[in-house]
């Protein structure tokens, strides 16, 4: 399920009337980033369980893989494109937002000289989850060296550059997830029985 956040990060304003809409206007004004989570269909949801970033919106044609994931699953996400280098300091916020909304882990996908998963990682102690975005001139050799070559005791998994990195990191996060939720793991062991099913039966052509 995906996750649309209301308040004062994004701009929304009430005319703040009556004593609950004052009440809120003063919380939202506190709030660097909005505390009311919606899904997509406009349901509330308590938590977020994990944080997808990616480094630029030219990134989100193979992040939407690792969205896709979750969003089959059922697994609730706030997913942004918030830059190391550009909106550091917006990144730094977003995080802390994070892990105060209930996140397990976070899904951070860069580009080129891509230090965005450390950097998430350099933050936080949640897992993070690393996938490398093709690049123009290096095909995403450079995204993927810059991630899994992390200098020691800030870790980051790095998945395969591209949108199979990005869906397999989506689905590293439901069986991250799936530990503590055992009908989430009743879902990914269903999951898994079908792809088996899917290999049993295929047929190569005549
Ligand atoms: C990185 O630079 C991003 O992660 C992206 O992959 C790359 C190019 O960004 P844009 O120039 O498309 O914004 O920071």
């Amino acid at each position: 399920m995906a996750v649309v956040t209301v308040g004062a990060g994004n701009g929304v304003r009430r005319a703040a009337k009556t004593p609950l809409q004052s009440w809120w206007s003063a919380q939202a004004d506190t709030l660097k980033w909005p505390t009311l989570l919606l899904s997509r269909d406009g349901t509330h949801v308590d938590k977020i369980s994990v944080g997808i970033v990616m480094g630029s919106t030219s990134d989100w044609d193979v992040m939407k893989h690792a969205a896709q994931q979750l969003k089959d699953f059922g697994v609730p996400y706030d997913a942004r494109a918030l830059s190391a280098h550009r909106s550091p300091d917006l990144l730094m916020e977003w995080i802390e937002e994070c892990e105060k909304n209930g996140v397990q882990c976070f899904i951070a996908g860069a580009g080129g000289a891509a230090h965005l998963a450390g950097v998430v990682a350099s933050k936080t102690a949640l897992p993070v989850f690393a996938v490398p975005i093709p690049s123009k001139h290096l095909q995403g050799l450079d995204s993927l060296l810059s991630m899994v070559q992390m200098p020691k005791g800030i870790p980051v998994a790095t998945f395969a550059i591209g949108d199979a990195g990005s869906a397999n990191a989506g689905l590293f996060a439901v069986a991250t997830l799936a530990l503590a939720d055992k009908a989430l793991a009743d879902k990914l062991a269903a999951f898994r029985r079908k792809q088996t099913e899917a290999v049993k039966n295929a047929k190569l052509p005549d």
